[in-house]
């Protein structure tokens, strides 16, 4: 599948598999604090030391190298790289110089993403997201590393999926930092947009030659039932997951059935030019895709999962289920006509993995990804522009409220010796990348 340009890759995100969060001037996240509260992760698991990345990067970015990838998303960790007062913090800053540059010289392309749920604790303390003035601090932030990091970064990626920092942050307390009220979600996903909107104009400015977007975790909503209200309530289940971040993105405005149906009164306060600052067009949009629900009416005016019998799922319970990738993305490009170029910036799954004589044997990951490659060009072939796709994740990490039980990675990571395993799914991931070269080749150089 795909064209010669297509891009293929693996992703990571920092507090997920840097550790060292006490190094070299390193400030607290919000993540930090969650994790040191007890009910709040899996075992009380944390990011202090996740995969040691922050010491282990050289053997990190060989491994990458051996995968024979084009590509590698990774983000910064804000609290490392500014100090409270704004100013540059130097030595987190050299860190990812490093490994920026590392990575270039190894021929692979370097997909930044600025903030991947590592809110710096001293803004939490002043509101977080629910204060507005904390989207003016991410585009001084944004300022500060597109200026510090320019012309190391091939592709630059403000925010991974708002949906997950408003909701799960503030709208169920799953995550960091906690809050549950449907009032504050709605509000800090304004916060969140506007501070992208503010970002984009920050990278815009200081290093105008690469590539901008955001990235959106989607869902594919359906139902079981023929029953009109269930119909509807798959409808806004795919309108709270997809076009409350989408709609804003796309076409400059909340989609009305959110505030007025599902959470009555929890419309945020926008005020006026908001909405423009927030729909500036994009380079690309990253979509992160895992899994399908299955709805149903919960009686009022919203909906509830009624998870389906017998279909496949992964460790983390969620249905495997590569339609809805392709059906997203032909939706998405129906609705949205301005839909910008597309990476497929996650898709991956995690299972119960572990390394026997020397082994990783991991097959349904294997046909996971297959049938999520085979959706893709199924939506491209339909006429949806994607440019790549990254794997989540490189290895395994810290899989937030899940701590370590939950294992994403192509490689394993064993978290006593961190000794990292390549499993078969990387294995073959690497023979397909192999191939697919050998098939870009004409046909003298192969035979
Ligand atoms: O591990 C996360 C990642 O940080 C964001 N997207 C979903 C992944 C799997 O849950």
């Amino acid at each position: 599948m795909a064209s010669p340009g297509f891009l293929w890759g693996v992703a990571t995100a920092s507090y997920q598999i840097e550790g060292a969060i006490h190094a070299d001037g390193r400030l607290p996240s919000i993540w930090d604090t969650f994790s040191a509260t007890p009910g709040k992760t899996l075992g009380g698991d944390s990011g202090e030391h996740a995969c040691e990345h922050y010491t282990r990067w050289a053997e990190d970015v060989d491994l990458i190298a051996d995968l024979g990838v084009d590509g590698y998303r990774l983000s910064i960790a804000w609290p490392r790289v500014m100090h409270a007062d704004g100013t540059p913090n130097a030595a987190g800053l050299d860190f990812y110089r490093r490994l920026l540059t590392r990575l270039g010289e190894r021929g692979i392309r370097r997909f930044v993403t600025l903030y991947h749920w590592d809110l710096p604790q001293h803004l939490e303390d002043r509101g977080g997201w629910l204060n507005r003035d904390t989207a003016w601090r991410f585009a001084d932030y944004a300022a500060l590393v597109a200026r510090e990091l320019r012309g190391l970064v091939d592709g630059w990626m403000t925010l991974n999926e708002p949906w997950c920092s408003a909701f799960l942050g503030y709208g169920n307390g799953h995550h960091a930092p906690g809050l549950a009220d449907p009032r504050y979600a709605t509000q800090a996903m304004h916060h969140l947009l506007l501070g992208h909107g503010l970002g984009l104009q920050a990278i815009r400015e200081h290093d105008p030659g690469t590539p901008a977007g955001i990235v959106a975790n989607v869902g594919r909503g359906t139902t079981d039932s023929s029953d009109p209200a269930d119909i509807e309530a798959a409808r806004l289940y795919e309108l709270q997951h997809n076009d409350w971040v989408l709609q804003p993105l796309l076409a400059g405005r909340y989609p009305a059935d959110l505030f007025e149906r599902l959470w009555p009164g929890s419309a945020p306060l926008v005020l006026p030019g908001d909405m423009d600052l927030i729909r500036q067009p994009l380079d690309f949009l990253g979509i992160n895709y895992y899994f399908r629900s299955n709805l149903r009416s919960d009686g009022a005016t919203g909906f509830r999962d009624v998870p389906l019998d017998g279909v496949e799922r992964t460790q983390m319970g969620w249905e495997v289920y590569p339609q809805g990738l392709e059906d997203l993305l032909r939706r998405f490009k129906a609705v949205y006509p301005n839909l910008p170029p597309v990476y497929i910036t996650e898709n991956g799954m995690a299972s119960d993995d572990a390394v026997v004589d020397g082994r990783v044997d991991d097959p349904q990951r294997q046909s996971y990804l297959k049938r999520h490659f085979a959706a893709v060009s199924a939506a491209m072939d339909a006429g949806v522009e994607v440019r790549g796709y990254f794997v989540w994740s490189l290895m395994d990490n810290f899989e937030w409220a899940f701590g370590y039980e939950r294992r994403f990675g192509l490689v394993h990571v064993d978290y006593t010796t961190q000794a990292r395993t390549l499993k078969d799914s990387a294995l073959a991931f690497r023979t397909f990348l192999q191939q697919r070269r050998a098939a870009a080749l004409p046909a003298a150089l192969t035979t």
